[in-house]
């Protein structure tokens, strides 16, 4: 026969309350994060709870977890990251549930910690102020009082209910003796406890009530009591209504100051010096190859914005000071009546590895930063310009790059239309030769001269060169890495690129013999990226083919291996196909 030993000897029981605690604590989260979310919406904006520790983590994340991210991820990176911080989240907050079972004050406990890491993360934000810590904190809140409610109406409707009799001495949650697999602090009691004794006989809503099925057995297990566990799952579902609710009014609101109405409506002038056409043959047709022009929609994004930053042309300013003689602010409005020119540029980011995908070239429309700087009269001795975008993120290009006669614009269109929100919106640098990181700054709205020794930049604070030319690379298109072709007369073709020197040949080899050239296919200018080909007279069997490009200054890429970190990947591209007879 049974004895009544604490609901947790049973596993059964145990099992039960666990759940209760997960749920509990999960919804407590969500509601949390729900609230956070609006209160992101009614104050700061772009605060909420999910995007604020995304985008520190972002900021402490080390040059080798970025690249190891955006190699596994790409440019999925941030929704696995914020996917990853919600699992994280909902995991704890599981457990901390199962433990506010046990004791309310470690759920309190939870929380606090919950809040602690919010605020941390919002007020690390070079954009935020004191502010940011509202959304976090009065979510947190409120999720105090979702969580003193549903642990008691937890506490109720699980198994080992505190109705029930009252705990044997061996499973009382003394301090020092407690141990995970013992029950929830006020319900130590036994869910099987003998029906028509004790406490659960003074329960008229209890299962073993006459009229709901046949009177239960001695020594039979008592289910919690229906009214309870409604309770509990009318609480539950308050908690999820809170949650959407809230969740979703933020959103609205979050997304009423999106600036994707403005950048419809604005008006982007015609280049007073547009790009001649492209010359014939800058694309060679090769099925899979890149296209010359990368469109909007395929060009890569890198930024460390979780939230994109909205920014109103309409109050969009940039501030040019620093070592100058004369401070310069312009608006959106005084940039667009500068002379425009239009120029071929192909941006490349340094976390590319070989034969990566973060390059796209692009034909940009805006005015010229040297003479934006020039107007500024830099002071002698400035080497570098502290270019900083409304998010706070800051590029150091060098001065001297920027004034030696290459077209450095401050863009404002990209491929004919206005530059799209994830590419800078409203305005963003555009510089021929420099990878991203030190001089593409997007939402840019201060450009401070001032030195290197003086001011150190975003990505260079966290390992990567001060400054950082493009190297020379190439990449193999076609045929598809690890493919099968046909043998024969085969197609292998690919891109290269020396920003501001341009690409004088390209060369191809099989199985590590003896350098081809390839044909290059024409190009506008030096700045942008150019298609080659070479045929093949593919032979049965697998093969590894290997490009290298050499500039127009006569030097040619090297072998050598490196790693992106920290100016930038090197080596020869090399696929490997199966040729099949
Ligand atoms: N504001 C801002 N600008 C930024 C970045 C950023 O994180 N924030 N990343 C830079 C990097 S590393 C690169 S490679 C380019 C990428 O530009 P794209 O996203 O338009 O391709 O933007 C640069 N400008
Ligand atoms: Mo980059």
């Amino acid at each position: 026969m049974r004895t009544a030993t604490g609901g947790a000897a049973n596993p059964y029981t145990r099992h039960r309350a666990t759940s209760y605690g997960a749920i509990v604590g999960v919804l407590t989260a969500a509601v949390a994060m729900g609230v956070g979310q609006l209160v992101s919406g009614l104050t700061v904006r772009q605060g909420a709870p999910w995007a604020v520790v995304g985008e520190a983590a972002i900021n402490l994340a080390p040059p080798p977890v970025k690249n190891f991210a955006i190699s596994a991820f790409g440019s999925n990176d941030k929704n696995v990251l914020v996917a990853g911080i919600l699992v994280v989240l909902a995991i704890f907050a599981a457990v901390v549930g199962v433990l506010a079972l046990r004791r309310l004050a470690y759920g309190y406990l939870g929380l606090v910690i919950f809040a602690a890491v919010g605020v941390a993360a919002a007020i690390s934000l070079p954009k935020a102020n004191a502010g940011w810590a509202a959304p976090t904190v009065i979510g947190a809140l409120v999720a105090a009082f979702f969580l003193k409610k549903l642990t008691e109406l937890a506490l109720a409707a699980s198994p080992t209910s505190p109705a029930s009799p009252p705990a044997p001495s061996d499973s009382e949650d003394t301090p020092g003796t407690e141990d995970t697999s013992a029950p929830p602090v006020s319900a130590g009691a036994s869910a099987w406890t003998r029906s028509g004794a004790g406490p659960a006989a003074d329960r008229t809503d209890d299962l073993s009530t006459p009229g709901d099925g046949p009177p239960l057995e001695p020594w039979t297990y008592r289910s919690p009591s229906r009214p309870d566990r409604r309770r509990f799952l009318v609480a539950s579902g308050l908690a999820v209504g809170t949650t959407a609710v809230t969740a979703l009014a933020g959103r609205e609101l979050n997304a009423r100051q999106s600036v994707t109405a403005a950048r419809a409506t604005v008006h982007i002038p015609k280049a007073t010096d547009p790009a001649p056409p492209l010359p014939a043959g800058v694309n060679l047709n090769i099925p899979n190859l890149s296209p010359f022009v990368t469109s909007n929609s395929s060009f890569y994004r890198v930024d460390t914005a979780i939230v994109l930053p909205q920014v109103d042309p309409a109050s969009w300013q940039l501030h040019i000071h620093g070592m100058v003689d004369r401070e310069i602010t312009i608006s959106f409005a005084e940039l667009l009546r500068r002379p425009l020119l239009e120029h071929y540029v192909t941006l490349t980011c340094v976390s590319d590895p070989v034969e990566g995908p973060y390059i796209g070239n692009a034909k940009w429309l805006g005015a010229s930063l040297a003479d934006l700087i020039r107007s500024a009269r830099p002071q002698a001795g400035a080497s570098q310009l502290l270019c900083t975008s409304v998010d706070g993120f800051t590029s150091g290009t060098p001065i001297e790059v920027v004034l030696d006669g290459r077209e450095a614009l401050l863009a404002v269109a990209m491929n004919g239309t206005a530059l799209p929100v994830e590419h800078g919106f409203p305005a963003r640098m555009v510089v021929p030769g420099l990878y991203g990181y030190v001089s593409a700054t997007k939402w840019v709205t201060d450009i401070k001269v001032t030195t290197y020794q003086a001011e150190i930049a975003y990505w260079a604070q966290r390992g990567w060169s001060a400054q950082a030319p493009i190297k020379t690379e190439s990449r193999i298109d076609v045929p598809l890495a690890g493919g099968t072709v046909k043998s024969g007369r085969t197609a292998v073709a690919g891109v290269a690129w020396a920003q501001h020197k341009g690409i004088a040949a390209v060369e191809v080899r099989v199985d590590g013999g003896s350098w081809q050239r390839a044909t290059l296919a024409a190009v506008p200018g030096i700045d942008t990226w150019r298609q080659w080909v070479w045929y093949w007279d593919a032979t049965p069997g697998n093969h590894t083919l290997e490009a290298r490009a050499t500039d127009n200054t006569g030097y040619t890429q090297t072998a050598t291996q490196a790693p992106p970190e920290p100016n930038g990947a090197s080596g020869y591209p090399a696929t490997q196909v199966t040729v099949k007879s």
